[in-house]
C-alpha cells in the first residue's frame, strides 16, 4: 500500500452462544481467506495456554473454584496479556479471526448478576473488533444440537441469561451484524465471507486500530 497509510489485517470476531457453531465458520473462514492468499489466523479465547489461561481453565472444568469477580478479573487479563501481541500481529497485516472476545466477558458475567458499567470496565482501552458476527440461535435449539459438556456455564437456564445479555450488547454502530445460526453451514459462510472483504479491504487501505470504549 501507500506508504501515508499503515495496511493492516482486520479483526474479525465471532460471538455466539456454546454450539452457535462460532468455532467451525471460523476454520471455514480461514480457509476461505487463506485461499484469497489474504494473511490470516485464528485466535480464541479464552486462550487456555497462558498461566492466566490455565486457571481459568481449571476455573471452567470445575477443578477450582472462584468468586464471580475474580474469575471475570482473569478473563479480562487473560485478553490485556495478549494485547500487545493482538496489535503486532494486526499491524504486520495478519487478519485475526477471533473466537469470543470481551463480549462474551461481559455478557456471562452480567447474566450472573454482576454490574453491567463494572463488567464493562476492565475492557477498556483493549483493542476493538473491526466486524463482529453475532451467530444468533435460540438456546433451546443450541441444547438440542446434543448434550452440553461438564463445563461450568452448559446448562440451558443459565444460556437464556447470557443470550439476553448478548442481545444487550449489540449496537447500530455497524460493526456489529447478527446472523441466523440456524441457516446451513455454508450459506452462513457465505454471508460472513461476503460482510468480511470489505472490512479487510478497508483495514489494508489504512483503516485506524479501534479501541473498547
Ligand atoms: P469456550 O468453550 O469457547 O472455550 O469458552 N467466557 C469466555 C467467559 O465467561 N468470559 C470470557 O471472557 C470468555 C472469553 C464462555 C469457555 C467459556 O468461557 C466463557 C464459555
Amino acid at each position: 500500500g501507500s506508504a501515508a497509510f499503515s495496511s493492516r489485517g482486520a479483526f474479525i470476531l465471532l460471538e455466539g452462544l456454546d454450539r452457535s457453531g462460532k468455532t467451525s465458520q471460523c476454520e471455514r473462514l480461514l480457509a476461505f481467506l487463506t485461499d484469497r492468499q489474504i494473511p490470516a489466523e485464528i485466535w480464541r479465547y479464552p486462550d487456555r495456554r497462558t498461566t492466566v489461561g490455565k486457571m481459568i481453565s481449571s476455573y471452567l472444568s470445575k477443578k477450582s473454584e472462584l468468586d464471580d469477580a475474580t474469575i471475570h478479573l482473569l478473563f479480562a487479563a487473560n485478553r490485556w496479556e495478549k494485547r500487545e501481541e493482538m496489535e503486532a500481529r494486526l499491524r504486520s497485516g495478519c487478519t485475526l479471526i477471533v473466537d469470543r472476545y470481551s463480549f462474551s466477558g461481559i455478557a456471562f458475567s452480567a447474566a450472573k448478576g454482576l454490574d453491567l458499567d463494572w463488567c464493562k470496565a476492565p475492557e477498556v482501552g483493549l483493542i476493538a473488533p473491526d466486524a463482529i458476527f453475532y451467530l444468533q440461535i435460540p438456546p433451546e435449539i443450541a441444547a438440542g444440537r446434543g448434550q452440553y459438556g461438564e463445563e461450568r456455564y452448559e446448562r440451558l437456564s443459565f444460556q437464556k441469561l447470557v443470550a439476553k445479555q448478548f442481545e444487550n450488547l449489540m449496537n447500530d454502530d455497524g460493526r456489529w451484524h447478527v446472523i441466523d445460526a440456524q441457516k446451513g453451514i455454508d450459506e452462513i459462510q457465505r454471508h460472513i465471507q461476503e460482510l468480511s472483504l470489505p472490512v479487510i479491504e478497508r483495514c489494508h487501505q489504512g483503516a485506524p486500530l479501534l479501541d473498547m470504549r
